[in-house]
């Protein structure tokens, strides 16, 4: 029989949510009651299910399935009126924000570590979104983790059996109605709104226009298939790795020139592919490629925006625009021009929420290949596929030159990040220190023909709500108004991950073709003098370049 039963937990000193939800390595979920305290923290914090809707869904990985059959009892334990899970336990991170919106719930669990590798050995992550479909602010996600410390039972039940996840429909358990999904339908409904569905179709049944868009192993090959192909007439040869994998076929489900380079060899390849995308673990984030041309995620934002016009969702305008710190500032001068707002935010893309919901931001972006609007409150991998083939589409411009003419109007911004993976968090949090230490005496200072005009430790005050966060990054500018943006990554499992950034506007067309690491290499050389990073991380060269 089945029962509802309150079970003594084990307190966790570590689930605390980083820039996107708790991510630990599976092996640290399987651990007895770890998933279960940090679910139970979260109904807690939102002051308990009664009566509320769940959306659940996740991106397929390892462990996905079992911990949906976890949840599934807790919120019924916890007197949830209707948990509405995707089918398979499926739902791409965006899909999940749109199926809470469109359901009116009351939030969502999303289990995902995202770009992180998956199976056994990889990670796994949830992470809570409330009634907007967006990630929960920092003031919650820090009552969670306090929560997570001090709670001491968990209530789910006992004697119930696992709903079938793969049959579409609904049934009941324990008083609580358990919905499975079609994972794509909503979010595909969603697309047809916003874009010209029949420019698009042209374009794609178009057999001189060659689309590749790789999935990656990963949670978006299903709604590629069902987008792309079966409703836009896209062939099937369209699609790269579209069956999801428990292990992402044991790769990164990293959408950028190193994780994705299959695509990217493609692209630069002999075929004449017209234009190229890939999606990550989630299907949040989206790398798009023209032929032998690779479209930084800065430069993408900053086109989209200036071209939003030409889209039928974005027709009447943008309420303003919003990136992250590090992302570079070529959205800025489009948003001057076009005469918006314009904020600037700490990483992740929770802080993009509030400005969504007050109707002051239409787009958003994060130079970590993160688009999105406020068509849902994530970031959205296929949303900004289907955007640059409707602006190629009525443009009839390949990309490259859409990007170009965006040069020739704002100048260029060359942007890039280093990545050190896996140092130690001593070492680390050393060099964050001794940086920090020293950010008041390096104004006037010179590195080569540059000269510091500001260095800051970026804080930020939400400009809806008031709530600050402070320790987002550090930020130098040089007088040329070069910038350099410092920061440990908060998605890692193991160890330390550095992040620098890289960005300088260029006016002259002369250099719009500079490969951007040789455009950029004063910068490194200052950076390294004033990070000392291989002094305290052993590290002479980043391990991932984007
Ligand atoms: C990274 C990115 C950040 C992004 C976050 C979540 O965070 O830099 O821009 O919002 O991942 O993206 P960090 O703290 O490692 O730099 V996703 O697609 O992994 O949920
Ligand atoms: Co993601």
């Amino acid at each position: 029989m089945t029962q509802v039963v309150d079970v003594t937990t084990t307190q966790f000193a570590d689930q605390k949510p980083g820039t996107s939800g708790l991510r630990k390595q599976v092996s640290v979920f399987q651990q007895a009651h770890y998933l279960e305290n940090f679910v139970q923290s979260t109904f807690n914090v939102i002051g308990g299910g009664q009566g509320k809707t769940l959306v659940l869904g996740g991106d397929g990985r390892f462990y996905n399935r079992a911990a949906a059959q976890t949840i599934i009892h807790m919120a019924a334990a916890n007197g949830f009126a209707r948990v509405i899970v995707g089918q398979g336990g499926i739902l791409s991170t965006p899909a999940a924000s749109a199926v809470i919106r469109a359901r009116g719930a009351d939030g969502g669990l999303i289990l995902s570590a995202s770009h992180n590798p998956g199976g056994p050995n990889g990670d796994f992550g949830i992470k809570f979104n409330g009634a907007n479909g967006g990630p929960a602010v920092e003031s919650m996600t820090n009552a969670i983790f306090e929560e997570t410390k001090v709670l001491q039972r968990y209530r789910t039940l006992q004697g119930a059996g696992e709903t079938d996840l793969d049959i579409l429909g609904e049934t009941s358990l324990a008083g609580t109605v358990i919905e499975v999904l079609d994972p794509v339908a909503i979010y595909a409904d969603l697309m047809e709104v916003l874009f010209d569905f029949e420019a698009i179709k042209e374009l794609l049944t178009n057999p001189r226009f060659q689309l590749r868009f790789d999935a990656m192993h990963a949670v978006t090959g299903p709604y590629a298939r069902e987008i792309l192909v079966n409703r836009l007439g896209a062939p099937e040869t369209t699609l790269m790795n579209a069956e999801p994998k428990e292990d992402f076929g044991g790769e990164h489900p990293d959408p950028n020139l190193v994780h994705a380079k299959d695509l990217v060899d493609l692209l630069n390849g002999d075929e004449m592919i017209a234009f190229g995308a890939a999606s990550d673990g989630d299907g949040d984030r989206n790398m798009v490629l023209g032929t032998g041309f690779y479209i930084n995620p800065c430069d993408s934002l900053a086109v989209l925006t200036a071209n939003a016009h030409l889209v039928p969702g974005y027709s009447g305008g943008l309420a303003g625009v919003a990136r992250s710190l590090p992302t570079s500032r070529a959205v800025d001068r489009v948003a001057a021009n076009l005469d918006i707002e314009f904020f600037e935010t700490p990483t992740g893309w929770k802080f993009f929420g509030n400005l969504m919901d007050a109707g002051r931001i239409t787009l958003c972006g994060e130079e970590s290949f993160g688009t999105g609007s406020s068509h849902i409150r994530e970031k959205d991998g296929l949303w900004a596929v289907l955007f640059w083939l409707n602006l190629i589409a009525v443009r009839a411009q390949p990309a490259r030159s859409i990007v170009r003419d965006h040069w020739e109007r704002f100048g260029r911004d060359f942007f890039s990040r280093h990545d050190y993976e896996g140092i130690d968090s001593d070492q680390a949090n050393a060099l964050m220190q001794a940086l920090t230490s020293r950010l008041d005496s390096l104004p006037g200072q010179t590195f080569g023909d540059l000269v510091v005009a500001s260095a800051d430790d970026f804080s930020y005050r939400d400009p809806v709500d008031d709530s600050e966060s402070y320790n987002q990054g550090v930020r130098i500018v040089f007088e040329n108004d070069a910038r350099i943006v410092v920061r440990l990554s908060g998605t890692g499992t193991s160890g330390a991950t550095l992040r620098v950034y890289y960005d300088q506007h260029e006016r002259d067309p002369a250099y719009f073709s500079v490969y951007a690491q040789r455009y950029l290499e004063p910068l490194f050389a200052a950076s390294e003098a004033i990070l000392n990073i291989q002094y305290f991380t052993g590290r002479d060269a980043p391990d991932v370049i984007t």
